[in-house]
């Protein structure tokens, strides 16, 4: 029987087990929206997940959407991150980038030149973040026209030569979470007439043609996507009006690209798997062939019968890796988590950030 411990190969990467360390965006990047020593300090101490997928990180300057995020699109980044895969390939360790672009959840103090947010529309989001002068309402946004949607695809695919690169195993495309791409899936938010807008086949246009470009350029062996179907980030994104045909739609078209795995968010994001209205999960992963990986709150026992079970190939934890680096060693011998300090996770130093415990020996 398989378990959670076993090594996996994911398309072109192998990993040392299926527990996998989940994107968490933490504000530490320091000049030039680059990820500083502590961030090197931070991945290394979690370098026993058989997987780290790092932070959001947007693919542009316009693809910023809170307060010392860090980027992938210029060469000192790509140095800057090339300290964190270096630890955390000396530590045994897999790393893959997250590839973001926040879309509309954005303000116009983070922006080059104080410009508007883009997005699939002008529809409003009810969405906060998080500036230099604390929480603040997103700032409206703008519709990307047609003729911009080749320059943002670029975007992507530059963004994942770099994240190669800076010694990166991969990258994953996010289109989760009420950011960009999700922006064109669901038509509670896209309301374009045109190639991108319309026919769930229009929808998930912009994030086929990403995919497309960033499988060219990495390998698809090399490439994962993020998907939340369900989360609405406390009703500050609607659901799309059918989510089971979108979604269903969406993961159709990825499955012949062979991806390195597909990773899917269960429930609301980072409060429940468990939503008003039901979702068919295992109906969706019916149409993959590929490696699933599932997100959301698992606990110890959820995770090891999930891959018992063979309903996924790969369990992401969030929360839990914040608060405990050894957090492999204490899920294999059934030990407790440190607990986390909340109001440490978004911003600020050492505290809270690369200071919590590990077991002795
Ligand atoms: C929390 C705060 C800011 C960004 C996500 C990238 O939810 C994020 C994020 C989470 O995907």
């Amino acid at each position: 029987m398989t378990t959670l411990f076993d090594p996996i190969k994911i398309g072109e990467i192998s990993l040392n087990n299926r527990i996998v360390m989940a994107p968490l965006t933490r504000n530490r990047a320091i000049a030039g929206n680059c990820p500083g020593p502590m961030t090197v300090d931070y991945y290394r101490q979690r370098a026993a997940a058989g997987l780290i997928i790092a932070e959001a990180s947007q693919i542009s300057p316009m693809g910023q959407g809170y307060l010392d995020t860090p980027g992938i699109y210029s060469q000192e980044q790509v140095a800057a991150w090339r300290h964190v895969t270096d630890a955390v390939h000396q530590a045994g360790g897999k790393i893959v980038l997250q590839l973001w672009h926040v879309g509309r959840i954005s303000h116009t103090s983070l922006l080059p030149e104080g410009a508007a947010p883009v997005s699939s529309s002008v529809q409003p989001s009810k969405a906060m973040t998080f500036t230099r002068n604390g929480f603040e309402p997103v700032s409206p946004a703008r519709a990307l026209t047609d003729e911009e949607i080749p320059a943002l695809i670029e975007d992507y695919r530059k963004a994942a030569r770099n994240a190669l690169e800076a010694g990166f195993d991969g990258v994953e495309i996010h289109a989760a979470n009420t950011y960009l791409i999700e922006q064109f899936l669901r038509d509670s938010v896209n309301d374009r007439t045109g190639p991108y807008g319309g026919t769930v086949q229009n929808r998930a246009r912009l994030l086929l043609e990403v995919v497309q470009a960033v499988t060219k350029e990495v390998g698809a062996g090399r490439t994962g996507v993020r998907l939340s179907p369900m989360t609405t980030f406390g009703g500050s994104t609607e659901l799309d009006s059918n989510p089971q045909a979108l979604y269903g739609y969406v993961v159709e078209q990825l499955a012949p690209f062979g991806l390195a795995y597909l990773h899917v968010i269960e429930g609301e994001t980072g409060s429940s798997r468990q939503t008003a209205e039901a979702f068919d999960y295992e109906a969706l992963h019916s149409k993959y062939p590929g490696a699933w990986m599932v997100n959301n709150c698992y606990t110890r026992d959820d995770a090891l019968a999930e891959i018992a079970s063979g309903k996924a190939d790969l369990v992401a934890f969030g929360r839990p890796f914040i608060s405990t680096p050894d957090l492999v060693r204490r899920l294999k011998e059934d030990l407790p988590f440190n607990e986390l300090q909340a109001d440490k996770l978004y911003g600020g130093g050492a505290e809270g950030y690369i200071d919590y415990p590990v077991l002795p020996v």
